[in-house]
């Protein structure tokens, strides 16, 4: 299962209290206070990690608190510090925390976007001082102490956005997943019926001279899946990262739908969704073009694209005819892409 959504409870530890001894010992008199602070609570932190790639774990097990500090101890010994506690997320996570303002509910924390990078989310609390610290010129037998701070308490959201180069777009069954497998080491499941992948999947393709970039395969998209018919948009927004769209395109017959319906009704969709994303750099690739029964329906198609400015490509993911070209102009327009971003 595939989790991308996730609101958990964090609790940091809380400090240790502080200890409250004086120093006794055989021929020292009022051996003056020696009671040590406490140690740090535990803090807790969000760390990005390529060893996961789902958030399901917090589903089911949605709270955590980092350990409290060990309280000061007599002979002015320090209590422990606490460990801090380090939850693992998947690379493109974002971190929210609860605001409980209506107008504003989520705060942006962090965008997780490399192995490694890590956000604090609750400061564990200070140890509270013994009351060694407390002994001065006019107090040498003090009797007072602090208590730990508490922990900090948060409330999180985690959203995972996958951080992908390029997108493919189309159908169910227009052979997202069959073109993935061919040109990545990525192997979803492929079969001849709608809605075969049911989460995103990402593949990373690598051409000559080490060039290299990742694609992401959504699960299909059908008219209104702007408002939640088919597997609805709940994927779309890992569409958002992409730079470049690749709108895959049946064009056997097989569906018995119209490729220029098609092309039209998914970019309606995205535009629907969110406008940004309709606005990305777009190409069209005809695919099945091996089980072609009616070369008008091909054409139609690429006529489409052109008057949408758009490049077209004939492709088979299947016997991978047309492939080559294909992936070295996601290559291209990624590169324009990239470039006019920096
Ligand atoms: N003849 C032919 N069949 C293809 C080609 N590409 C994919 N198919 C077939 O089309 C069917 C659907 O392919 P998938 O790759 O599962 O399609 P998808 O777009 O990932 O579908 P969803 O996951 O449901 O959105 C499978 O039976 C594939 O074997 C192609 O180039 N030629
Ligand atoms: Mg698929």
């Amino acid at each position: 299962m595939f989790v991308d959504e996730v609101d958990i409870h964090v609790e940091a530890g809380h400090g240790g209290r502080g200890c409250l001894a004086f120093r006794r010992e055989k021929f020292v008199p009022r051996g003056g206070p020696s009671g040590g602070d406490g140690g740090h609570g535990g803090s807790v932190y969000v760390v990005a990690s390529a060893h996961t790639n789902t958030l399901i774990n917090y589903r089911f097990h949605p709270e955590f608190s980092a350990e409290r500090g060990g309280h000061g101890e007599g002979s002015n010994r320090t209590g422990h510090t606490a460990i801090d506690l380090e939850l693992a997320v998947p690379i493109g996570t974002l971190v929210y925390e609860k605001t409980g303002d209506a107008n504003q509910p989520y705060r942006l924390l962090a965008d997780l976007t490399e192995e490694g990078q890590r956000v604090l989310v609750a400061h564990g609390g200070r140890g509270g001082l013994g009351n060694a610290r407390f002994a001065s010129s006019t107090n040498r037998a003090p009797r007072k102490v602090q208590p730990g701070e508490a922990g900090e308490v948060k409330d999180l959201r985690l959203e995972l956005k996958l951080l992908a180069d390029v997108g493919l777009v189309g159908f169910p069954n227009a052979g997202k997943s069959t073109l993935i497998s061919r040109v990545s080491a990525a192997r979803p499941k492929i079969a001849d019926y709608p809605f075969t992948t049911l989460t995103p999947n990402l593949g990373v393709v690598r051409l000559s001279d080490d060039r290299s970039f990742v694609v992401a395969d959504v699960p299909g998209l059908i008219e209104g899946a702007h408002r939640g018919l088919g597997l609805g948009h709940q994927f779309l927004r890992h569409l958002e990262r992409t730079k470049v769209l690749v709108h895959l395109v049946d064009v056997s017959g097989a569906s018995g739908r119209d490729p220029v319906a098609d092309l039209d009704t998914v970019r309606r969709e995205l535009e629907l969704f969110q406008p940004t994303l309709a606005a990305k750099p777009q190409l069209v690739a005809a695919n099945k073009i091996d089980a072609v029964d009616d070369v008008a329906r091909v054409e139609a198609l690429a006529r489409r694209a052109s008057e949408l400015k758009l490049p077209f490509f004939r492709v088979s993911a299947a016997s991978g005819a047309g492939l080559a070209e294909l992936l070295e102009a996601m290559w291209h327009r990624l590169a324009a892409a990239r470039q006019s971003a920096a």
